[in-house]
């Protein structure tokens, strides 16, 4: 049980992040304890922002407007302040914002969770470490556990039960020329959720035995990459790691497809830019939309194939 240390703090902030190596499967779906070790690039400033101050009655507020207290979204945040400070404590307000461009169709349960940490930590003077900050804030959502670093990050999977070796690690690695694309399909809500997308995976797809063995070759493959400075080697193996976990997930039972006809469209323009000698890769989550891969000094080839996406330089 915990108090607060003053009336407010200043809001933090953490951004939003990108797996090249993804994170799909738990084998603790209560600590959110991964199947495999997940890799990904932090988003530079594109995250959520997020302030704690004292109030009369729990509140949780998003990009300026409150959200109902039965809101799934406000009893998510509500219930991880709650590890903390206990179900008694005191009531508190939560102000989050997101700056991610919400046509951009990017998830924000990672910035979220990892600036709610960063919130809870500082309102309640914890003084956690870095890594009990990234392990607590894997309990609110798996990929919040990279959010708390910038550039490249490494989640290790961990081997203990308690979880507590399963956090995030940042790569002491820049590559300033790497840029990331968005790609808008579509941003309307998904019907399944990504936490139910690889639960049922994991359940339903023998497809999915593969996976582990995927995800560990890609990893050392991205490690690999990264060292040398290898677009073409982290650019493949980014795109096949995606598409093998989408396979995961057509193989489960019900079947998930996140595709739309313009996700498929979209590849397909990738491929001919490819062939075309313009090198370009994507990366796809639990969502119709793309990220793509690609240097600095092919942004204008790349754009020259999709006019309307937004460009990250994730190294500033
Ligand atoms: C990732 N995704 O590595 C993968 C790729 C989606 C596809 O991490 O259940 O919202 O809260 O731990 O973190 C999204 O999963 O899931 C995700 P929970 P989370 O980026």
């Amino acid at each position: 049980r915990v108090t607060p240390v003053g009336e407010t703090i200043a809001p933090v902030f953490a951004p939003s992040n990108i797996a090249l190596c993804k994170y799909w499967g738990k084998r603790d779906v209560e600590l959110n304890l991964p199947i495999n070790s997940s890799l990904s690039i932090s988003l530079a400033h594109l995250g959520t922002q997020t302030r704690l101050s004292v109030s009369d009655e729990d509140a949780v507020w998003l990009n300026g407007e409150k959200v109902a207290a039965q809101d799934k979204f406000a009893r998510k945040v509500i219930a991880f302040i709650d590890l903390f400070r206990g179900p008694q404590g005191s009531p508190v307000k939560v102000e989050t914002d997101n700056n991610i461009p919400t046509a951009a169709g990017l998830a924000s349960s990672a910035s979220g969770f990892a600036a709610l940490m960063l919130a809870i930590d500082g309102f309640y003077g914890l003084k956690l470490d870095p890594q009990c900050l990234s392990a607590f804030a894997r309990m609110g959502s798996g990929s919040a556990s990279r959010s708390l670093y910038t550039g490249f990050v490494e989640w290790q999977m961990g081997v203990r039960e308690d979880g507590m070796d399963s956090i995030a690690l940042p790569l002491d690695s820049h590559w300033d020329a790497l840029r990331i694309g968005l790609v808008k399909v579509s941003v309307a809500e998904k019907a399944v959720d990504s936490r139910s997308g690889m639960n049922r995976t994991v359940e339903t797809a023998h497809l999915y035995q593969s996976w582990p063995l995927q995800a560990a070759a890609d990893l050392e493959r991205l490690h690999q990459a990264i060292a040398d400075k290898n677009f073409t080697q982290l650019g493949e193996t980014a795109e096949q790691n995606a598409l093998s976990m989408h396979a995961t997930m057509i193989a489960a039972w019900p079947p998930l497809l996140y595709w739309q006809p313009g996700s498929v469209a979209a590849m397909h323009r990738i491929w001919q830019a490819r062939a075309e000698g313009v090198e370009v890769y994507f990366t796809m989550d639990a969502g119709p939309n793309l990220k793509l891969l690609f240097t600095a000094e092919a942004e204008a080839a790349v754009k020259h194939y999709f006019p309307d996406m937004e460009v990250i330089a994730p190294f500033g």
